[in-house]
C-alpha cells in the first residue's frame, strides 16, 4: 500500500509542475447550470499565460468578444461571428472581461484572470449594461 502511494503523490507533483499550455472549454448557453438565462459556463476562468479559451456554441445565437478596454495593455482585442467556435490564447496577465454582444444586456458576460494579477481599479467602472455588471462583479469577486 505505502509504495502505490509514494507513485501516485510523485504523479501528482509531475503533473502540477508540467508548463504544457491548457486549453480550457466555456461554454455558451442559453441557460446556465444554476438556471440564470443566457451565460458563459463558467463565468470566471483563472489560467496561466499561454493557456487557450475554446468557446464552445453549445447553445445557438452566442458570440465571444472582448468587452472594449477591458482587458490588459498590450493585449489584442478579439471577436467571434455568431454561433462561431473560436479558440483564444491568452499571453499576457491580467483581467480580460468578455462579452456574448446579442446578450450584452442581459449580462452574458464572463472574466478571465491570466497570471495572478490585480484587478484594475476601472475593470467595473464606465458603461456597462446593469446586469453585465453584476455578473462581472459576481465573477470578480470569485477570483479573489
Ligand atoms: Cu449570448
Amino acid at each position: 500500500m505505502f509504495p502505490k502511494l509514494v507513485v501516485a503523490t510523485g504523479l501528482a507533483v509531475m503533473m502540477a509542475s508540467s508548463a504544457v499550455a491548457e486549453t480550457i472549454e466555456v461554454q455558451m448557453l442559453n441557460k446556465g447550470s444554476d438556471g440564470s438565462p443566457m451565460v458563459f459556463e463558467p463565468s470566471y476562468v483563472k489560467l496561466a499565460p499561454g493557456d487557450t479559451l475554446k468557446f464552445i456554441a453549445t447553445d445557438r445565437g452566442h458570440n465571444a468578444e472582448s468587452i472594449m478596454d477591458r482587458s490588459p495593455e498590450g493585449s489584442e482585442d478579439f471577436k467571434g461571428k455568431i454561433n462561431q467556435e473560436i479558440e483564444v490564447t491568452f499571453d499576457i496577465e491580467g483581467w480580460y472581461a468578455i462579452q456574448c454582444k446579442p446578450h450584452f444586456a442581459m449580462g452574458m458576460v464572463m472574466a478571465v484572470e491570466v497570471g495572478d494579477a490585480d484587478v484594475p481599479e476601472d475593470f467595473l467602472e464606465g458603461r456597462l449594461p446593469r446586469r453585465a455588471k453584476d455578473r462581472l462583479e459576481a465573477a470578480v469577486a470569485n477570483g479573489q
